[in-house]
């Protein structure tokens, strides 16, 4: 394996999953204030869900010959990446229906062309993440559509969770092909199948007659149908707000960093104890 076939790999890899491991907070925030039990047992299988995700991918990436606790520290120092959009806060209820609609809808347009990456482990982690994605972006729509034919107050808490979620959910797939320097080579070996833009296009095609259907509209006034190559055209994505974001300066990353070093202190007695009982295990089947 080319050395920098690895090195790309176990830096989107990692990414990835701390993407999973700090999109738990915001969306863990609403958990205890669920409106009903029906919605509480939904987020909290949801939540639990993105934990599996994570597992998953650190457990990919593990095969490259990283280190878990590598890449656990790098996310800690804050030297690694997570999505951007993890760095807004969820203000209102209805922002959990506007994650699972738009930011899992995000997440399974870019994953299912990564099913197809051709790295095997990642490959695999992606059908299995794939496929409960789907999950979460259908209770985020259904939670959605039912605060639209709500009250007017329901209505407005909706479409204000849309105002606010768009536009970060469109940063997610990347920055513009032309200014991103790592699409090229991973294209070459089949990591990446498919550029940002592309992806970003395919999203926003399905997104706006979803939005339609639900009587929410998209917070852009030059939105518009463009006959000639049949997708939508959404106005202008403001890039220098991304590139803020992901150098630490959104509404929450230092929130976000200072809640995963909090857990993983808190955490530490709990890995202490998982490793002596599996010394233990291991010291009674080792032959006397
Ligand atoms: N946020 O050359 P580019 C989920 C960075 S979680 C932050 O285009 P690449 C969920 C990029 O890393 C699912 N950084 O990069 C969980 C690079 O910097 P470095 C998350 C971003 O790799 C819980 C630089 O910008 N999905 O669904 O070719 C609850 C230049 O970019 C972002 C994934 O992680 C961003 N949005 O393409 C609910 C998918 N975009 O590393 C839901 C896996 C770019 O060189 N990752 N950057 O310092 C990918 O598909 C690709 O890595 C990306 C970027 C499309 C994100």
């Amino acid at each position: 394996m080319p050395e920098r076939y690895r090195k790309q790999l176990v830096r989107m890899i990692s990414q990835h999953a701390h993407s999973e491991i700090v999109g738990m907070l915001p969306e863990g925030n609403w958990i205890t204030r669920a409106p009903s039990l029906k919605r509480k047992v939904g987020l909290l299988a949801k939540v639990q869900d993105e934990a599996g995700h994570g597992l998953y991918l650190y457990a990919a990436a593990e095969t490259l010959g990283v280190d878990r606790q590598e890449l656990v520290d790098a996310l800690l120092s804050g030297a690694a990446k997570y999505s951007s959009i993890f760095n807004y806060p969820t203000l209102s209820w209805a922002d959990i229906g506007a994650i699972g609609w738009l930011v899992d809808g995000a997440a399974i347009i870019n994953q299912t062309t990564l099913a197809k990456t051709s790295y095997g482990p990642y490959a695999r982690a992606m059908l299995r993440i794939c496929g409960e994605e789907n999950f979460h972006k259908r209770q985020g729509f259904e939670i959605l559509a039912t605060l639209s034919a709500g009250t007017p107050e329901q209505h407005a808490m909706a479409q204000d969770a849309v105002d606010r979620w768009w536009w970060p959910t469109l940063m997610m797939f990347g920055p513009p092909d032309e200014e991103s320097p790592n699409t090229a080579e991973l294209m070459r070996w089949n990591v990446k199948p498919k550029p940002n833009d592309e992806l970003r296009s395919r999203f926003i095609d399905l997104a706006v007659p979803q939005a339609q259907a639900m009587g929410l509209t998209l917070p852009d006034p030059e939105l518009r149908f463009d006959e000639e190559s049949g997708h939508w055209r959404t106005g202008g994505i403001d890039w220098e707000e991304f590139r803020r974001v992901i150098r630490g300066g959104g509404p929450m990353n230092r929130e976000r960093l200072a809640a995963r070093r909090r857990a993983h202190e808190e955490g530490r007695w709990v890995r202490q104890a998982a490793e002596a009982y599996a010394a233990k295990r291991a010291a009674a089947k080792a032959p006397r």
